[in-house]
């Protein structure tokens, strides 16, 4: 076996592991997910938004009371570009779902000395398909500060990923904290039952950002089309405007007038339009072009 061979086996090995783990408690936690430069420059990007825009609590119980939030970060700083692609992430949530996976939305999330528990609760319960049932929805929660019990680490109930049902927001009892270093990125099947912690420290900001992905058939958490400048798109690489839902899914979901999202925009990407493939990409079979 070279080297080269027994990198991709043990790398291999590691994501049949990880994939495992989803399967049976809901989420892993990917400790190196994140180079400690690229963490830092993240969570430097974040603040400095808080500050030039001036973020201040929503003051509400999902929201928090004493937490700054941040929506829609794909555009507001070049760095923010690479976080729907970043690999270690982006491979596993693919591997969940599959390569068809668009992005449902990008949240920063500094939770503040003196928060409450935000409420337990699963991502995609407001898909009304029963539960459980296979994934649907990947929810990543990426460590840009050590994650604490005591400074508000997410709160999951491992397992319950399966159950039928959906939880009380307010018994707590059944959940542990997911402590993480910085660096790290839990990545669970948002039929998890989870919610940002209570913050008990009297200093400590505990910054994590949320990427969130689902199936490319679904309605989106955040709305891409119209918060995306339309300049910027055409800049992007071609697998960032797809992760965006500016690509046809499957040949013709979501198309304008037979032309994908990007196409209509003046972003064009080449695409054939819809219903021109002939593939087992759409539900009409092979084109006979006789
Ligand atoms: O901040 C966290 O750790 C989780 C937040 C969360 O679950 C949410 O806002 O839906």
């Amino acid at each position: 076996m070279t080297a080269s061979t027994s990198a991709a086996a043990r790398t291999n090995d590691e994501l049949a592991r990880r994939l495992d783990e989803i399967d049976h408690q809901g989420y892993t936690i990917v400790e190196d997910a994140l180079d400690p430069a690229f963490t830092v420059s993240l969570r430097d990007a974040v603040r400095a938004q808080f500050d030039e825009l001036g973020i201040e609590p929503k003051g509400n119980r999902a929201e928090g009371f004493a937490t700054k939030r941040l929506y829609n970060l794909v555009p507001r700083a070049e760095i923010f570009e690479r976080l729907p692609t970043h690999a270690p992430v982006l491979e596993l949530a693919e591997a969940v779902l599959d390569r068809d996976l668009i992005l449902s939305g990008t949240t920063a999330m500094d939770i503040g000395p003196g928060e409450r528990l935000q409420g337990l609760h699963a991502d995609d319960g407001l898909f009304a398909i029963g539960r459980p049932h296979r994934p649907m929805m990947v929810t990543t929660i990426w460590a840009l500060t050590d994650f604490t019990a005591d400074n508000g680490a997410t709160r999951i109930v491992p397992g319950s990923h399966r159950d039928p049902g959906h939880p009380d927001p307010d018994d707590d009892s059944i959940a542990i904290a997911a402590e993480m270093p910085a660096g790290s990125v839990l990545v669970m099947d948002s039929q998890l039952w989870h919610c940002g912690g209570p913050n008990s420290t009297a200093t400590e900001w505990r910054l994590g950002l949320n990427v969130q992905y689902v199936r490319g058939f679904f309605r989106t958490q955040q709305n891409h089309y119209l918060s995306i400048p339309h300049d910027k798109l055409a800049q992007y690489p071609q697998r960032l405007r797809k992760l965006l839902g500016f690509e046809l899914h499957r040949g013709i979901m979501g198309h304008v007038d037979g032309a994908s999202p990007a196409s209509a925009v003046g972003a064009d990407d080449g695409s054939q339009g819809a219903y021109a493939g002939s593939s087992e990409d759409n539900v009409f079979g092979t084109t006979q072009a006789d």
